[in-house]
């Protein structure tokens, strides 16, 4: 495969702002050591809105090896919307990502298929790459099996999506966040080729060889080879273990 691999830690809501420029102080170092191990890799970070600011600056400063991006953008441009933050604002603070429908955002903050779809529309409009998370819940898997709901809420955040673009799709199983039971490497396979053969219809053979399609859900040291070793899964989002430096390396570093 020529895509990059690409391993992203999602931050949530952790985290608060000394630590947040401690850890990519240290990041940075344990990267800059580990550099001839993760060749290849991409890293990325979502801090908090509120760490956007110094997280670029750090980064620009140094020249770190390190991406980023927020967790989430809103649908409008601008206006009065309050409390809203608009894919324009985050790429003048030179965010490359935006994650867009995490399953926490789906169950607890109301965001339905559509308000997907207009937040990936926005992402892109504003050259933001969206980070599409799309995942079945356990009773989801029992009803229609493993790949119907993920494909779906695939298709629903790509209407009207057309062209060559850069996009990143993350295959979450709700039942595997944050519930130390990932998936395993072959059922993450498995939904992770079902997306691609639904990129491949929707936007072609182009766009669907160099998406990268992640798996996210309980993503640890100790488990991150076995998914890198399947062919469609491309990288990881990462959670909980995003925020301890040690395993964040070590995922990183997961070729050796
Ligand atoms: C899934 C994942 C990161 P965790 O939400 O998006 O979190 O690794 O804690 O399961």
């Amino acid at each position: 495969t020529t895509r990059t691999p690409l391993l992203a830690g999602n931050w949530k809501m952790n985290l608060d702002h000394l630590q947040s420029i401690a850890f990519v102080q240290k990041l940075a170092w344990s990267l800059k050591d580990a550099n001839h191990d993760f060749d290849g890799a991409e890293v990325a970070i979502f801090p908090p809105f509120t760490d956007l600011r110094s997280v670029q600056t750090l980064i620009s400063a140094d020249k770190l090896p390190i991406h980023f991006g927020a967790q989430d953008v809103s649908a409008h441009d601008s206006g009065a919307y309050t409390g809203e933050i608009s894919g324009a604002f985050l790429k003048a603070l030179d965010c490359q990502y935006v994650i867009i429908g995490h399953s926490e955002r789906r169950t607890l903050h109301n965001e339905t298929d559509e308000v997907v779809n207009t937040k990936v529309l926005a992402a892109l409009k504003h050259g933001l790459v969206p980070v599409i998370c799309v995942g079945e819940t356990a009773e989801d898997l029992e009803k229609h099996g493993p790949s119907a709901v993920p494909v779906a809420q695939l298709k629903a955040a790509l209407a009207s999506v057309t062209g060559a673009v850069d996009i990143v799709v993350a295959y979450e199983p709700v039942w595997a966040i944050g519930s130390g039971q990932a998936a395993t490497p072959e059922q993450a396979e498995q939904v992770a080729a079902q997306l691609r053969v639904t990129l491949r219809e929707l936007l072609g053979d182009e766009v669907a060889e160099a998406t990268r399609v992640l798996y996210g859900g309980s993503v640890k040291s100790g488990n991150i080879a076995g998914f890198m070793r399947e062919p469609n899964v491309d990288g990881a989002l990462i959670g909980g273990a995003s925020l301890d430096l040690n395993e964040f390396a070590s995922i990183v570093r997961f070729q050796k």
